[in-house]
């Protein structure tokens, strides 16, 4: 009798279920920007929120920085194919933003905005109830500039294109409108577990 393939960890065990189809895992964590990576600088930073055209509110760094915190360990999934299981992120939760701005989610859909002029789509029920953070620190320590720092969205359970890096602020909108990659070909809303990679997923 054969133990073959019994004995040690069977590969995929511990993924079943939580990598979404056509990724693989990665301990790495590749960079994937656009263009060069932007130098932010705190002093000049600005973060600000929209209603449509209409600027709400505004933080400076220091403000920003003394907003709530919270902490979201998540698996994340590129559309280019990997996945990396319990990244851990710490930041300003889009509730706990939208608490401080004294506002309620105005409108359905988002438009997340960069320094660098990506843009990305966001349907807002997927930023509020805990799901997403602007994030300020990845493992215990400030984002490093080329994965988005000093802040980037977090958005783990969309494809990672929708979590802009470099962000600068969020803009909410009555019609889903498209953003760099989404004008470009990627799907609107980009869930990996429906493998929504582009527009006709
Ligand atoms: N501002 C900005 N945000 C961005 C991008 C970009 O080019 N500019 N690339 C996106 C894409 S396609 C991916 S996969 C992730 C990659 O994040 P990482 O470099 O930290 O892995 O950032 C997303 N956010
Ligand atoms: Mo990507």
């Amino acid at each position: 009798m054969t133990t073959r393939g019994f004995t040690g960890r069977r590969p995929g065990q511990d993924t079943a279920g939580r990598l979404p189809p056509g990724q693989y895992l990665t301990q790495d964590f590749p960079v994937l920007s656009a263009g060069p990576t932007p130098r932010v600088r705190t002093e000049n930073w600005t973060f600000t929120l929209k209603v449509g055209p209409r600027p709400v509110a505004k933080w400076t760094w220091a403000e920003f920085g003394a907003l709530p915190r919270t902490r979201m360990t998540r698996d994340i999934h590129c559309v280019t194919k990997w996945s990396k299981f319990d990244t851990a992120w710490e930041g300003v939760s889009i509730d706990d933003l939208l608490l401080a701005a004294g506002i309620a989610a105005p409108m359905p859909y988002t438009l997340a905005h960069s320094v660098d002029g990506y843009s990305t789509n966001v349907p807002t029920a997927d930023l509020i109830g805990g799901k997403a953070m602007v994030a300020l620190a990845y493992d215990g320590a400030p984002i490093e500039a080329d994965h988005g720092g000093p802040a980037r969205l977090l958005v783990p359970h969309l494809y990672f294109w929708k979590s802009a890096k470099w962000i600068n602020g969020l803009q909410f909108t009555e019609r889903d409108t498209a953003g760099f990659w989404e004008l470009r070909g990627y799907h609107l809303y980009g869930d990996p577990f429906r493998e929504q990679r582009y527009s006709d997923d």
